[in-house]
């Protein structure tokens, strides 16, 4: 269901792209937890309209700029044939802008690329192989891409220290429930000081790439013709990053047993064959470009994308949820604790990961 309101700026927004409204057919698309994102069908053409988020991008201009801008990178590479995935671009308005501001909420338009699906968990390895070659080709794709181009769009998105620094200034203003509510985890993050150390030591050593920010598994296109990956969609966040972040988010997203946001977690458990083989194809991405430390820190990147999207999860539950979309009052709660356990399971297995990402068969596992 569109809400009314939407409604009538959707009327809007399409006048401004040049469509007539009553030609189009108007429906939801995805489960973005933070845009609200529709397909438009007029004729015999599709196109994306997403609503942007002013709440979570305060400055919705600069996030329609940055796309423009890796677009257009993506699209050259794409046309010398060094690039073989679709980039995916933004359409003008009838006055060549790349978003329409309707009393300060801001819109845009995105092409479709048509004949495609997306997909919520890995079938077989040779589908993992396929979405981390995908993954991979992006960010290797960004090396050579000007980072001062792009406008930091959420500082410190994936910067630890200061998540913790939000959760803690959440935790003195929640309310006295839901801080009971949330009290196991609230002590379990507060225990895992050596971690946020490592992680800490990792920030100054590793070399700063552009990355996606976003790799779960859905923001990537398969093509119904011959199920392979078409495009990664969803550039709202790209900016300056660590490889560890978006090999991490890939990771978190294709491994576990259950969805990011299930209750069931004494059932989760992590897809070892998935993983052996998203870490492989991933690493031959990048043929033997990483360097030992980078390589290093995708080990420590597995584990820090469910833990901090956890702390994240677990601050908007003490804000009273004000970031992401929930369905429910505890939903943010469940999806915390949900990444908690996938962090801790990720810890308990540590040694395989390792063994895994550096290459490293255990001994019983060659003899
Ligand atoms: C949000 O809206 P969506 O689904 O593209 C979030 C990501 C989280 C993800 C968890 C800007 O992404 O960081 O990993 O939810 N995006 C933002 O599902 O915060
Ligand atoms: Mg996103």
């Amino acid at each position: 269901m569109i809400p009314a309101q939407e409604k009538e700026a959707l009327s809007v927004v399409l006048e401004e792209f040049g469509y007539s409204p009553k030609n189009c057919s108007v429906m939801p698309l995805g489960n973005g937890l933070i845009n609200s994102t529709y397909l438009v069908k007029v004729n015999n053409e599709s196109f994306v309209l997403q609503h942007l988020n002013k709440h979570v991008f305060k400055s919705p201009e600069q996030v329609t700029n940055n796309a423009d801008y890796i677009s257009q990178h993506l699209k050259a590479k794409h046309d010398k044939n060094q690039y073989a995935l679709q980039p995916i671009w933004q359409h003008q308005t009838k006055s060549m802008q790349n978003h329409v501001n309707i009393n300060g909420e801001y819109w845009r338009s995105l092409h479709c690329i048509e004949n495609c699906y997306t997909i919520e968990t890995i079938e077989n390895n040779e589908q993992a192989k396929l979405v981390a070659n995908a993954f991979a080709q992006f960010t290797s794709a960004l090396t050579d891409f000007d980072s001062k181009l792009l406008v930091d769009i959420i500082p410190d998105f994936h910067n630890l220290s200061a998540r913790l620094t939000q959760f803690e200034s959440a935790l003195k203003q929640a309310s006295v429930e839901r801080q009971q509510q949330a009290a196991s985890i609230i002590g379990y993050i507060q225990s895992q000081q050596e971690f946020c150390t490592e992680v800490n030591n990792l920030n100054s050593v590793l070399p700063l790439r552009v990355t996606h920010n976003d790799t779960k598994i859905n923001n990537l296109l398969f093509s119904h013709s011959n199920h392979k990956p078409k495009a990664v969609i969803d550039l709202d966040t790209c900016m300056a990053g660590y490889l560890m972040h978006d090999f991490g988010d890939m990771i978190r997203s294709c491994c576990s047993s259950i969805a990011e946001d299930s209750a069931e977690i004494a059932s989760m458990s992590i897809n070892f064959n998935t993983l052996t083989a998203l870490t492989e194809a991933y690493l031959d991405g990048f043929s033997e470009t990483l360097s030992e430390i980078e390589q290093h820190s995708l080990i420590t990147g597995v584990k820090l994308m469910p833990f901090m999207l956890s702390i994240r999860f677990l601050t908007d539950f003490l804000n009273g949820d004000q970031y992401f979309k929930t369905q429910y009052p505890e939903h943010n709660l469940v999806r915390a604790k949900n990444q908690m356990q996938l962090y801790k399971l990720f810890c308990k297995h540590h040694k395989q990961l390792a063994e895994i990402i550096l290459r490293k068969p255990a001994l019983n596992a060659i003899a």
